[in-house]
């Protein structure tokens, strides 16, 4: 990799302040500040983003296409540096022009183009096929509001939105020259084609022009620049003077609303199916562009489209993108005239999906009216390909009518999705062992024994270089100057880290490291929450969307007891503890919302009282991002991942945190279950059902909390206080729902998360996590022993699991040629 001139550098971004702003460093604002540095930076990025598709196309690459329909990113310019490993001498040259290189990146917002783990999952598999040299692209939608940002007034969340493009994005790049267009609406026609053949056409239908823009997805110092395209819709032959004479005013008017609503808003929900009409849409634009350009691009070097598969592969993550399957269909089908054989076996060789969830309010199922009507041709295609599998299952399990039921892809009025990726991919993974065990035990059994050869895991991961390298530099450069830096790009290596954990003084800089960023995140909450809160104090902290399975409730519930336990006992020998809360809620999901405001108002309750002193905090960190988590997981003495057993697929937060020497709380659920497995049981906190106790109750209805409430009288107390005005200023019927929920749970079934069933054990569980603080060395210990086991997690690993056993890539090295000055 060419070094960066310093000197050269600052030149650059001097000439950026006056070309984009007419002023000088001394006269550019902070955010103008930023626009600078990220242009300079820019212009290095971009020498090895063209050396890159350069090498691509001589060697005639294979390349993944990653679609989906979250990339959550977060801040770019910091992990650009990091990765062109410019760190020092951009600091140094931004510093020598008196800025502070903090101060400047703390000015880009984040790109929050997704909502939880799904998205951020995506961000740091791109990370990692550009660290790893292996040729990609990230197709998405660039929504012009990201999700949305949350404030807290008055302990309950608000929504206000996420204009992140406001004062522009300096990384992009429109590519107006790559723009297609994307058909909705009409009918289909029977017409003939040049050869007098019978051929379908969609007509009068609506249509908007589909229009890239990329960024650059640098890797970790090897001129290795991948591209996230994210495609933004433009209205097509705006008010054109044919159709307006024609009287199609009208319709001109709907294709330019179609094209301004399309990318406007990403849909807040996590783990749940929205269901609406322009989520539809928003699926087919994105995919329908994606795809036609991936194919043309191949077209653009090979003669023969019968092969596509042996450059490009489609991974579709989760259901969302799942129209690819009919897409792609179509324009082998209609555009090049393949026969329908030919073009479903392309098909199978080109699609492969993730699934990233059981729960099943996230399945995604499309009624039949809508579908047909928004997308006709692919509703035709989609049933043609239905009609086939059927005949496949009544071969494969002849008379077992109950088989067609449970597998077939329209189905009871609905276009199943997760039906449809599976039948036409030829691979189908879960995101940790568990999972996958359930996908083919379970959730998708029937599937599973009719083609068993499709199913495989792929364990989630985590780049190091955002959330140890960028998010905890202080622990970073420790790990460093312990065993090297290959851990940077090969985090198996940070299993020698393992042997310091019995040296007292290697402890002691360890534990010291982890206090001072626990003073930063005070610092944080201090500036943003106003709260105080005490760095010595245990950092207990569960970050996440805000989910029932994920079970938030149960923490806060278990606060409330040990706030009952304090009262009736202040002298009690108690370590002070400082419980961390940040999640967004979706913004139709009430229940959600209202344990936010719970947990803000027993926090108000708690905080304020002098009796315990101080024993306790709760706090609620406002708008929960990746440029928050970064450092909130560097300060994290617990990890909370609580939620139901069987329910969370993986989990990556829970990876974050055990990178940065948190120690698990959590039930032996997704990827806790592999984190168990790498760190022994006595370095973690294990508590709860197990996901085939889960299932079972699940299956034989024995479950009832009522029992539970009748003989615990603490459990009890608690409930008691959610009903009887506690923490609701009076207000009886703040939390009645909560209650309610926990007793009935949801239309007659008892509360499906077992909350009060794992209450017991979970404040058992928490007992030991005190206990174990107390003992500081045995602490130390095993949070640095956590931080050397933590190496499987790296989504490096996991996609080097993907490029091998899914996509078969090979490997790039690019070369920059020097600047001939
Ligand atoms: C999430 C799952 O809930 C997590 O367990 C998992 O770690 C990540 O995906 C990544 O695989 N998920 C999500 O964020 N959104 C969905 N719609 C479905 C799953």
């Amino acid at each position: 990799m060419n070094e960066i001139n310093k000197e050269e550098f600052k030149k650059d971004i001097e000439n950026y302040a006056k070309v984009l702003f007419r002023k000088s460093i001394k006269e550019a604002s902070d955010q103008e500040k930023f626009q600078a540095v990220s242009y300079a930076v820019k212009d290095i990025v971009v020498d090895q983003w063209m050396a890159t598709h350069k090498t691509y196309e001589e060697q005639d690459v294979k390349t993944v296409y990653y679609l989906s329909m979250e990339f959550l990113t977060g801040r770019a310019l910091g992990n650009i540096i990091i990765n062109l490993k410019g760190n020092k001498a951009i600091k140094e040259a931004v510093e020598e022009l008196g800025m502070n290189l903090d101060v400047i990146e703390d000015q880009e917002p984040d790109a929050a183009l997704g909502n939880g783990g799904l998205g951020r999952l995506a961000a740091c598999f791109l990370d990692s096929l550009s660290t790893l040299g292996y040729p990609a692209y990230g197709c998405g939608i660039r929504y012009k509001y990201g999700m949305f940002k949350q404030v807290i007034e008055n302990g309950y969340q608000i929504e206000k939105p996420d204009d992140w493009l406001k004062n522009g994005n300096p990384f992009e790049i429109k590519r107006p020259e790559y723009a297609v267009e994307v058909k909705f609406g009409g009918y289909v026609a029977m017409r003939k084609d040049e050869f007098g053949r019978d051929k379908f056409v969609q007509e009068n239908y609506q249509s908007v022009l589909a229009v890239p823009y990329d960024l650059p997805v640098v890797g970790y110092n090897n001129n290795v620049v991948n591209t996230l395209r994210i495609w933004d819709a433009e209205a097509i032959d705006t008010f054109n003077l044919d159709s307006f004479d024609k009287g199609d005013y009208q319709k001109a008017v709907e294709q330019q609303n179609l094209a301004r609503t399309i990318c406007e808003v990403l849909y807040p929900n996590d783990n749940h199916m929205a269901g609406k009409e322009l989520r539809l849409k928003q699926q087919y634009f994105f995919v329908s562009a994606s795809v036609q350009r991936a194919v043309a691009k191949y077209m653009e070097k090979h003669d023969d489209i019968r092969k596509i598969y042996e450059k490009v592969c489609f991974q579709l993550n989760d259901t969302h993108p799942t129209v690819t399957v009919s897409e792609f269909m179509r324009i082998l089908v209609d555009d090049y005239g393949l026969e329908w054989d030919e073009a479903w076996s392309i098909t199978n060789k080109t699609c492969a999906y993730t699934n990233h969830t059981i729960m099943s309010e996230a399945l995604e199922k499309w009624p039949l009216e809508l579908f047909s009507r928004l997308l006709p041709r692919i509703y035709q295609i989609t049933e043609e390909i239905n009609r086939r599998f059927i005949l496949q299952i009544q071969a494969a399990y002849p008379g077992d009518n109950s088989k067609v039921e449970k597998m077939a892809i329209i189905y009871d009025g609905q276009v199943k999705m997760a039906h449809l990726a599976i039948a036409a991919s030829f691979s189908v993974n879960g995101v940790a062992k568990l999972h996958t065990e359930i996908l083919k035990n379970q959730e998708l059994k029937d599937f599973y024994q009719m083609m068993p050869e499709k199913f495989n895991n792929k364990t989630n991961g985590i780049t190091q270089r955002r959330f140890l390298l960028h998010g905890n530099p202080l622990l970073a450069d420790w790990v460093t100057k312990k065993i090297g830096d290959d851990w940077i790009t090969n985090l198996a290596h940070i299993n020698e880290l393992g042997i310091y954990a019995d040296d007292e003084l290697s402890r002691k800089e360890f534990m010291n490291i982890k206090y001072q960023n626990k003073v930063r995140l005070a610092k944080y909450i201090k500036e943003h929450n106003g709260v105080e809160v005490n760095p010595r104090s245990i950092f207990d902290v569960q970050v996440k969307r805000l989910h029932e399975y994920k079970r938030q409730l149960l923490n806060i519930l278990h606060i409330m007891y040990l706030y009952n336990e304090l009262k009736k006992n202040p002298e009690m020998d108690f370590y002070p503890r400082t419980f961390i809360f940040g999640a967004k809620a979706s913004a139709g999901y009430h229940r959600a919302k209202s344990i936010i405001k719970l947990i803000n108002s027993v926090g108000d309750v708690i905080n304020n009282d002098k009796d315990i002193h101080d024993k306790i905090k709760v706090v609620f960190i406002e708008n929960y991002r990746v440029s928050n988590a970064e450092i909130i997981f560097a300060a994290a003495d617990v990890s909370e991942q609580i939620s139901t057993a069987s329910k969370e697929a993986s989990g990556t937060g829970n990876m974050k945190f055990m990178l940065n020497g948190a120690l698990t709380l959590g039930t032996m659920d997704g990827a806790n279950v592999e984190i168990v497995d790498e760190v022994g049981k006595e370095n973690a906190f294990i508590f709860g059902l197990s996901s085939d106790e889960v299932i079972a109750y699940e299956q034989n209805g024995q479950y009832n909390p009522r029992d539970i409430y009748n003989i615990d009288s603490d459990i009890r107390a608690v409930m008691t206080q959610l009903v009887d005005g506690t923490y609701a200023s009076g207000n009886l019927d703040e939390f009645r729902d909560i209650y309610n929920s926990l007793l009935d749970g949801n239309g007659g079934r008892p509360d499906m998360y077992f909350i009060l069933k794992d209450f017991r054990s979970y404040a058992d569980a928490q007992k030991r996590v005190e206990a174990a603080y107390r003992d500081e060395e045995g602490w130390a210990k095993s949070a640095l022993l956590n931080v050397s086991k933590s190496g499987k997690f790296t989504s490096d690993r996991t996609i080097e699991e993907y490029a091998k056993e899914i996509w078969h890539l090979e490997k790039v090295t690019v070369e920059v040629p020097e600047d001939d000055e």
